[in-house]
């Protein structure tokens, strides 16, 4: 396991590279160009430029997240071959670069939705949210309006004003794709790059879709074990891999998520551990990363994933904004390197623990 936090370049992150590699324990970052749009090459030039910038600060360039999928692969158009040749050739070029491992997300319209930014929690500190009754009230295309407001003037991955500028395109993109169709245009785009992924030994890990249940009327597929489990079967290739990110699938309390972890054995490359806080099955909050504070037994999360012999990095996901610090929602340093460090010190317990049985 390598503990790591997210970062989104020095362009854009209000956190400094210098502040993670503060943080006891975290030697890597999971990054991306974040100026790129979906469907665009990424030149090696930029790549490196990236990479050394990350390394000359004493951090690995550990995974990217994301390398975002065009809409025409996720819907099957058209012009989705030339999608995937332009995805296959970034994925040749992070290759040549020594990056093995990306994390992508097959969601239609929108990435991960929550209804409020900024929820107040009784010790002052704001969190990320979600209740279904704020979703079933809205208005699809006035969803991205009613959060911008909350993002403390930065730009959240998936919901970048000039996709949300195409919100009624992309819908009617999707009208005729259903949770099949999905799932089969996820299955051509994977069987074209396996290649090129085994070639570069890359590691692709979907993301789940957040929350994992449809929202809006759109299929959702990466929601539960049966169907994960289901996309290994189907692309029976260890570098077609998982992200398991607890507080996606966590989402639905129907997931067993230390038991999700082992079916997913050997196939699961990233892990973003996080806690929620249920107030009902669907009104929640992110919570801080401690299991007391939310859901989730940590501990068990954790456990599942030393278990399974689990290598790859893992990130702290979304905190809470505490001390005043203001940053993109989710995405500040304060409660992250909380985490990170919560999250440290379970696995060092959990090996310790193991190598003394
Ligand atoms: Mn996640």
């Amino acid at each position: 396991m390598e503990m790591t936090l997210r970062w989104y370049g020095s362009k854009f992150d209000t956190v400094t590279l210098e502040q993670i590699r503060q943080i006891p324990g975290v030697t890597g970052v999971i990054t991306t160009l974040y100026d790129t749009q979906p469907g665009e090459v990424w030149t090696r030039e930029n790549i490196r430029a990236l990479k050394n910038e990350v390394e000359a600060a004493g951090l690995n360039l550990s995974g990217i997240e994301s390398v975002n999928v065009h809409d025409a692969i996720k819907t099957g158009a058209a012009d989705r071959d030339m999608y995937i040749d332009n995805y296959i050739e970034t994925l040749k070029n992070l290759g040549e670069e020594g990056i093995h491992l990306v994390c992508y997300n097959f969601m239609p319209v929108f990435d991960w939705t929550r209804t409020e930014l900024a929820r107040k929690r009784e010790d002052g500190s704001t969190v990320l949210a979600y209740t279904q009754d704020a979703v079933d009230a809205l208005d699809p295309e006035k969803m991205f309006e009613s959060i911008a407001g909350d993002m403390n003037g930065t730009i959240m991955p998936g919901w970048e004003p000039e996709r949300m500028e195409r919100v009624k395109e992309l819908f009617e993109m999707y009208k005729e794709i259903d949770d099949e169709k999905l799932f089969a245009n996820l299955v051509y785009f994977l069987e074209r790059i396996m290649p090129v992924c085994d070639e570069y030994d890359i590691n692709m890990a979907i993301h789940p879709d957040d929350p994992a249940w449809s929202v809006f009327g759109l299929p959702r597929i990466i929601i539960n074990k049966d169907n994960i489990v289901r996309l290994m079967k189907a692309v029976d290739n260890r570098h077609n891999g998982v992200t398991f990110c607890s507080g996606s699938y966590g989402t639905n309390l129907k997931n067993n998520l230390p038991e999700m972890i082992r079916a997913l054995e050997g196939r699961i490359h990233f892990a973003h551990v996080r806690n929620l806080k249920f107030h009902t099955p669907t009104n929640f909050e992110e919570s801080a990363h401690y299991s007391a504070d939310g859901t989730f037994d940590m501990y068990e999360i954790m456990k599942a994933l030393y278990e399974t012999g689990f290598t790859g990095p893992i990130r702290p996901d979304h905190g809470r904004m505490i001390w005043g610090e203001v940053a993109m929602p989710g995405y500040g340093l304060y409660d992250r390197a909380l985490g990170a460090s919560y999250l440290v010190g379970l696995w060092e317990a959990i090996v310790k623990g193991a190598e003394r049985r």
